[in-house]
Parts: C-alpha cells; sequence; structure tokens
C-alpha cells in the first residue's frame, strides 16, 4: 500500500502545493485517451483521479490501461457505490456534507463498505461540500442536493468544520465539474484557516491563474478534469505551474 494520505500530509506539512487530474471514463476514450497518456507521462502530476457522477464504462478496465502506461497513483472519485474498483490505489470516501439525503451521507457507504475493506485499498475519508458555481452541476442533479450559495461563508465554514469534528481526513470544496466560476479563493481561504485537515478544491478550474488562486488561499490539492479533456496539452502546463509555484515558496523562506 502507497499510503497516499501520508503523503498528502506529508506535502501539507511543508506546505508543497499539489495537482490531480481528473479522468472521466466516459469520456476519456480513444483519440482523448491516447493524447491524455502521452501528456501523462510527459509532465505527472501528484494523482489521476478517476470518477464522475455518472459513468457507464468499466472502471477497473479503464485503471487498468492507466497503470499499464503511467505510474501516477488513482485515486478512485466514485459518483456512486458502483464505481468502486480494486485496481485504484486509493479511494476518496466521500461524504456528500454539504447536501441532506442520507443516499449520499451513509447509503451509497453502506452498499460499497465490504467489498471496499476486503479489497484492502486505502480509504481515505472526505467531506464533499458542492457550492454554486454557477449552473446546475451533475453532482447537484445526480444527488438530489442543493449546492451551497457561494457567498455564504459561514454556512460552508461551518459545513466543513462539522466534516473535520466528524472524522473526514479531508475536505473536498467542490464547485462541480464544469464549473462556470471556480469556487471562490476568498472562501477557500476562509475555510482553511480555520481546518487543520487538508483541504481539496476541484471543479471550473481552467487557468494557471486558478490554480495560483487556489493554491495563495490554502488548499492543498487542485483538481483540475474538464480543462485537460478539452486540451491534454494543458496537463504539462498545469504540472509545471505547481512545480514552479512550490519552488517559488520554497525560495521565499530562504
Ligand atoms: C469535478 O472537481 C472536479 O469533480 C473537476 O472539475 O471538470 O470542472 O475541472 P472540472
Amino acid at each position: 500500500m502507497k499510503n497516499l494520505y501520508k503523503q498528502i500530509l506529508i506535502n501539507r506539512e511543508y506546505n508543497k502545493k499539489m495537482l490531480a487530474v481528473l479522468l472521466d471514463p466516459d469520456r476519456c476514450q480513444g483519440k482523448l485517451m491516447s493524447s491524455t497518456i502521452a501528456a501523462l507521462k510527459l509532465s505527472a502530476p501528484d494523482f489521476v483521479f478517476v470518477g464522475g457522477s455518472y459513468v457507464n464504462s468499466p472502471i477497473d478496465s479503464f485503471i487498468d490501461l492507466l497503470q499499464e502506461e503511467v505510474q501516477i497513483p488513482v485515486v478512485l472519485f466514485p459518483g456512486n457505490a458502483s464505481q468502486f474498483s480494486p485496481k485504484a490505489d486509493a479511494l476518496l470516501f466521500l461524504s456528500l456534507i454539504s447536501g441532506r439525503n442520507p443516499e449520499f451521507l451513509i447509503g451509497q457507504h453502506v452498499t460499497s463498505a465490504l467489498a471496499i475493506k476486503q479489497s484492502g485499498i486505502e480509504v481515505i475519508p472526505a467531506g464533499y461540500i458542492l457550492i454554486d458555481g454557477g449552473k446546475v452541476s451533475a453532482v447537484e442533479y445526480m444527488s438530489h442536493t442543493r449546492s451551497i450559495p457561494r457567498e455564504k461563508k459561514e454556512i460552508v465554514l461551518a459545513t466543513a468544520v462539522a466534516g473535520e469534528l466528524s472524522g473526514q481526513h479531508v475536505v473536498y470544496l467542490e464547485a462541480g465539474s464544469g464549473a462556470i466560476q471556480p469556487v471562490p479563493k476568498e472562501l477557500i481561504n476562509h475555510v482553511t484557516s480555520h481546518l487543520s485537515i487538508p483541504v481539496i478544491v476541484g471543479g471550473g478550474m481552467k487557468t494557471t491563474q486558478h490554480l495560483k488562486d487556489c493554491f495563495d488561499a490554502g488548499a492543498d490539492l487542485a483538481v483540475v478534469g474538464n480543462a485537460i479533456e478539452q486540451n491534454p496539452d494543458l496537463i504539462t502546463q498545469f504540472v509545471n505551474f505547481t512545480k514552479e509555484y512550490n519552488q517559488k515558496k520554497n525560495f521565499s523562506f530562504i
């Protein structure tokens, strides 16, 4: 077992920011899959997340293919219990704590618990918080939950703290895949400055400026999906940006 969570904690201690590329097995196929793999071989992010709000393609074979080609740790980011695969290196065991739908707070967890336990996969409990990204997201629709309005800083913070107090190992601030606006930096900062667990941020990040805002605001790990699906070459740009960001931070300590 690679113990990815320990790695996340170590990086956090050293203020080393991380990048994950999110691949949706339904969309990442054929030509797009080949160019994504080529880009990942050239520039490796810290993690590849695999999953989506709705996935119809087999997850096992998708991860097999990925692992044959690249050495990057694969983390499951499942929209529901059917997306579990023992092939991944770790699983984000997501609880949709911004919602009030028991199915995504405990139902899907019960459905998948024994298979997960038996597989021996590393499990990272994650408090998943959906924030309005300017349009109705697939996760909002599929989960029958509502996102938290982006200006309701205190509600987002209270939700994140409730996640921490109830034992989540990370909090994931999500604007929704393809969000028009990513999670605002002021909101990220409000959460990170009150939390002592790592914070992951995703949804609607399309530029290195978005990554910078997210890292400057204290996020530990940024997740990018749609943008690299549109243009897999952006992987190199985002990986290089993250490296340079970390180098600059280190130099500023000297
Ligand atoms: C979605 O956070 C991820 O769950 C990534 O979102 O596809 O908009 O980059 P994008």
